[in-house]
């Protein structure tokens, strides 16, 4: 390639090209370069948030030159590449994450401060780039941190919605939600106005025979949107691999159809057309764990996929290979079903724009996917109704017809005795209307099907996707238990805990191969090592109790027991059985004497997590959960004894100064509800201890660090069918402290009852569906044993060394490793030196 350009301009080039900053004076001088001339400021109006561009422009211009190296590299290279396409990508700040991994933040720290300004008031002026719900999106962003930091040459393909998931203020107990128009100023973003696909959506399928014969299908008609690509740099720890993660953002296509609009004066209609089209990636939807299945979810989805499978053709196009390489050149992962349409469009681009075979093509389309189921709950299994289908993709319904047409021929030969089976595993549900669904496409469409730990992969096996095992044999079926990339759950959230376990293990290699973290378990009798430990476990809840101070003006005891439950606001997740059992210990407390309370460990309950805005049972959670604050916090009886905190806009950001400052969280789902969950594991890797129900990855953690070292209760998912069929069909009785809170909360202890009856009536009338009753005396008696086990300081700090010790397991390193080797087969590219 280079030989093609003439030797004196490849000279010039090559003298000029972009140069990396390597000392503190030259970082200086680029983000001074950048505050003045890019940003026109000066010395004399440059304030934190100008501090804060100009330093990440300098880093945003150091990646970038990486990243073209790593680009460059991955094309020479021609090796395997993945795909990891996701609806969401939840990634926080960057510019932290960026100094750290390029292993500069000391230099930029004393840069920063020569210049006037403290490095950690700096990073805080930095929005989240809040592209997710919750922990679905989090994980696709663990995952690029890990694939770049592993060498991998993958690509995660998103969308660049204007506006991330909304920010959440809490009035008068309300949630209420004010829009995250958060692009005002992005530095790391690189927007490719040349690189751009027209996206068709609408018309009409028209069928023929050409000459040979052959039958053809084109799509006509319809409307016509256009992608534009935004790439994000994704930086690798301590490697020079900088991956890319690309965002599609939607504008109208700049075809003749506008420009004769405008002309004939039409301009409202074309501002109007303008507009329609960019609403394509205009706002996140914000339910987690629920399909509402909207039209334009839909067109997002396409949008979406279209474009990232265009761009994927078209790269692969370049090599000149074969068709049938193309799974050897390409791995695609699905990310739920979100991006399900995209076994579709490849088998469509295939047969309808390549001209391959039926069987040919669908070859190479399962060969090329994988799908990762995240839950098992129906509300959040996706399907859309036919007749949207119809009308916005005509060409890909008939597509998805002749899939489940093939398929279940295929499933009638082999069981030819299993009639139902058919109408059981069709992808079309015979219902009214009918509807597609997406699970099954995606499981027909891919080779791999994994859940995210354990016992959820046995859930799916065994339940939502029973007879699809049968079909296809128990291999296609595995396991991939999520984990959590270190470097910004530890390094960057917890540097303190970081440094003193970096001390111990001489460095910090640990950061990128987790297991090393067992070395540490050999100073579990260090008294130094534990006092230090347990300093900056404090350090951390000063720090907590800070920003709760600032922001909801409560002053909390960092020496109390500080007990916390962050995560999205669902009854799954029982934040009602938590906030429940709050209130049973502010009754117990109102009813101890004054000696008995001298006995008591002072606790401070944390709550944080939004509600879908939709979501009425959730609002009402959060409400209960500020009422009942506002009573135990100005209690005098109370005191420090207890106090409960509704942190509001729970993201990224506060979750790292949240999971270092926990004791104790809480991870009590229903057991068998929550697939994995990853919190819990950002919380044990902090050096905090969790009660939780046997659920998700809970089970795993345990496995892992111990038994004695995790306050596990409640039902198990294996007996949890029974119970709610009992809790309909049979007489049985609601737990008796249950019901002294329930009295509490009717008598008006907490204000107005009523607001409160729809929580206390799913329970009391509704049969209970999270068997929040049945697991309620086993949560208190279980509450008990952590207020007795926090009595003994150096039993505690013992059992949180230990489990810090025992976390290797779950780094999102690991898991990228069982991806590449189980599904996707693909090797790393690492950098030359
Ligand atoms: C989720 C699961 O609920 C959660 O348990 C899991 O840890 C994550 C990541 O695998 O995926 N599924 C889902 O739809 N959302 C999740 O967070 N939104």
């Amino acid at each position: 390639v280079e030989a093609a350009i003439p030797e004196p301009q490849r000279e010039a080039w090559k003298k000029f090209t972009a140069q990396e900053f390597s000392t503190k004076e030259e970082f200086q001088a680029e983000a001074v370069r950048h505050i003045e001339t890019t940003l026109a400021r000066s010395l004399f109006n440059c304030d934190e948030l100008a501090a804060y561009s100009g330093t990440a422009l300098a880093f945003r211009d150091r990646l970038v030159i990486e990243w073209n190296k790593t680009q460059q590299r991955h094309t020479f290279a021609d090796q395997k590449r993945v795909y990891y396409l996701s609806l969401e990508f939840l990634m926080g700040r960057a510019l932290d994450n960026a100094m750290l991994n390029v292993g500069f933040k000391n230099a930029a720290k004393d840069g920063l401060s020569e210049l006037g300004f403290r490095i950690e008031d700096i990073i805080k002026q930095e929005r989240d780039a809040a592209l997710g719900n919750g922990g679905l999106g989090r994980l696709a962003a663990c995952f690029l941190d890990s694939l770049a930091s592993m060498d991998f040459p993958a690509w995660g393909y998103g969308l660049r919605y204007k506006y991330g998931i909304f920010k959440q203020e809490i009035v008068d107990g309300y949630q209420v939600e004010v829009p995250d128009y958060w692009l005002d100023f992005n530095p790391w973003e690189f927007p490719r106005h040349d690189i751009t696909v027209e996206i068709q959506f609408y018309g009409h399928v028209r069928k023929y025979q050409d000459e040979t014969g052959k039958n053809v299908a084109v799509w006509e008609g319809g409307e016509i949107v256009e992608a534009v690509a935004y790439d994000v740099p994704i930086p690798g720890f301590k490697t020079k691999t900088t991956n890319n993660l690309r965002l599609w953002s939607s504008k109208a296509a700049s075809g003749e159809f506008d420009f004769q609009k405008f002309n004939r004066g039409e301009y409202e209609s074309s501002v109007a057309d303008q507009q329609r089209a960019e609403t394509i990636s205009a706002v996140l939807y914000p339910n987690d764990n629920l399909e509402r299945g909207k039209e334009l979810r839909l067109k997002q989805q396409y949008f979406w996929v279209a474009a990232s499978l265009f761009d994927i053709v078209r790269r692969f196009k370049k090599t000149k290979r074969a068709w049938a390489a193309f799974p050897d050149q390409v791995a695609i992962q699905l990310n739920d079903t979100h991006p399900t349409l995209a076994v579709v469009e490849l088998q469509r681009i295939l047969i309808d724009q390549e001209g391959l075979e039926w069987d040919e093509a669908w070859q190479i389309v399962v060969k090329t996917f994988g799908y990762t189921n995240h839950t098992v709950l129906p509300e959040a299994l996706e399907k859309w109704p036919v007749p949207l289908f119809q009308n916005l993709l005509p060409r890909h319904l008939q597509i998805i017809y002749d899939i489940n047409l093939y398929f279940l021929q295929s499933v009638e030969r082999r069981f030819p005795k299993e009639r139902e089976m058919l109408s059981r595993v069709s992808i079309i549900e015979e219902s009214q209307p009918k509807m597609v669904r997406m699970a099954f496409l995606a499981i027909i469409g891919s080779h791999k099907v994994n859940g995210v730990a354990e016992l959820h992969s046995d859930l799916i096996k065994t339940t939502i996707f029973k007879d699809f095992v049968k079909i296809y044999g128990p291999d296609k079926f595995t396991n991939v238990t999520n984990g959590i990339t270190p470097r910004r759950w530890l390094h960057q959230a917890n540097p303190r805990l970081c440094e003193l376990i970096a001390s111990k293990l001489g460095g910090y290699d640990f950061l990128k191969d987790l297991t090393l973290l067992g070395e540490i378990e050999r100073y579990v009798d260090d008294k130094a090592f534990k006092k230090e430990w347990q300093e900056i476990k404090y350090a951390n809840k000063v720090r907590l109790a800070r920003v709760i101070k600032e922001t909801t003006g409560v002053s909390v005891n960092p020496a109390a027991l500080f007990d916390i439950q962050v995560k999205r606001i669902h009854e799954y997740k029982r934040q009602q059985l938590n906030i429940f059992g709050v209130i049973h210990r502010y009754l117990a407390i109102k009813s101890m004497t004054a000696e008995e309370r001298k006995k008591l460990a002072p606790r401070v309950s944390i709550f944080g997590g939004k509600a879908a805005p939709g979501y009425w049972m959730a609002k009402t959670v959060i409400h209960l959960i500020n009422n009942v604050g506002a009573v135990v916090n100005n209690d005098k009886d109370v005191g420090d004894l207890l106090k409960v905190i509704f942190l509001e806009d729970y993201n990224v950001s506060k979750a790292e100064i949240i999971c270092p400052a926990s004791d104790l969280s809480e991870h009590i789902s229903t057991a068998g509800t929550e697939a994995s969950g990853t919190s819990n594991m950002k919380f044990v890797l902090n050096g905090g201890l969790i009660i939780g129900t046997c659920d998700g990855a809970n089970i795993e953690i345990t496995r892992e660090i111990g038994e004695s070292n995790i306050f596990l209760f409640g039902n198990l998912a294996e007996d949890v069918e029974e119970l709610r069929h009992h809790h309909l069909y049979g007489k049985y009785e609601l737990d008796p402290d249950l019901l002294k809170v329930f009295e509490a909360i009717k008598s008006g202890t907490f204000g107005d009852a009523n607001a409160f009856s729809g929580l206390v009536n799913a329970i009391v009338d509704h049969g209970d569906y999270y068997l929040v009753s049945d697991d309620f005396h086993s949560y208190i008696q279980t509450h008990d044993l952590v207020d007795e086990a926090y009595k003994n300081q150096d039993e505690w700090l013992t059992k949180s060394i230990q489990s810090v010790a025992r976390m290797g397991f779950f780094t999102s390193d690991r898991c990228i490793q069982e991806y590449a080797d189980l599904i996707w087969n693909v090797e790393p590219v690492p950098p030359k030196e």
